[in-house]
């Protein structure tokens, strides 16, 4: 089954498109206030739900900075496999991606010029103390990856200094800023590129939201 996408007002074309490198694009505040906050609403369901948030720990027995609950499949941090089971966790089922989020992601793709039917969410929750290395998204089926189908990135909470880097470890980065409402979406021949949080800017979240920490959502297409 195909689901479509409802399309944006035009006032979305007229937002701020920040190319970052070939096929990566930062979508500066992105979301209204409102969005995110039904963005919220549906994470907090979700971290009450029965397969809430866990710490995930790595194949080298490392625990990670973040904490993270994925939906539509869950990635597996022993195997760096997605599973339809938390089998590293609890051997829950993940919960289906939220209709609410997975409209979002679409839009957000769209806006950067690309299309994704995403079948897999991952939330990640940072604490003020919270990071991620420099990594590549390449767990998702090798025909997808090679096809440049994005990943989606929202942000909401506490601004983050994200580093974007190239297809080489060793490869310079930017180092962007990304902020509560923002969006950041690679794909193309930018989609295997290195990347990571270095840190969290903390307590520069909007105050109205009652949100400790940044959750950051990526939507990818397994
Ligand atoms: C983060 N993001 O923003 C970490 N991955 O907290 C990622 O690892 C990421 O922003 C793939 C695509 C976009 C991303
Ligand atoms: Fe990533």
């Amino acid at each position: 089954m195909v689901v479509r996408c409802y399309t944006r007002t035009m006032i979305r074309m007229t937002q701020p498109r920040v190319v970052i490198a070939e096929g990566a694009v930062h979508l500066p505040s992105w979301m209204p206030v409102e969005a995110q906050q039904k963005a919220l609403h549906e994470i907090r369901a979700l971290a009450d739900g029965e397969a809430g948030f866990y710490t995930p720990i790595l194949r080298n027995g490392a625990r990670m900075r973040v904490r993270m609950l994925c939906c539509g499949r869950h990635w597996d941090a022993k195997t760096y496999r997605y599973d339809l089971l938390r089998t590293d966790v609890d051997g829950l089922p993940a919960p289906p991606i939220p209709e609410v989020l997975r409209q979002l992601a679409c839009e957000a793709a769209e806006s950067a010029g690309f299309s994704l039917e995403p079948d897999v969410l991952l939330v990640n929750w940072y604490g003020a103390e919270g990071r991620m290395g420099l990594h590549q998204d390449k767990d998702e089926r090798p025909e997808i990856i090679a096809s440049g189908v994005p990943i989606v990135s929202l942000s909401i909470g506490d601004a983050a200094i994200f580093e974007f880097g190239g297809a080489r470890r060793k490869d310079p980065v930017q180092r962007i800023r990304l902020e509560s409402g923002d969006a950041f979406v690679f794909g193309g021949s930018s989609r295997l590129n290195h990347h990571g949080i270095a840190s969290i800017v903390a307590g520069t979240g909007p105050r109205e939201f009652g949100v400790a920490g940044r959750y950051n959502l990526t939507f990818r297409q397994y």
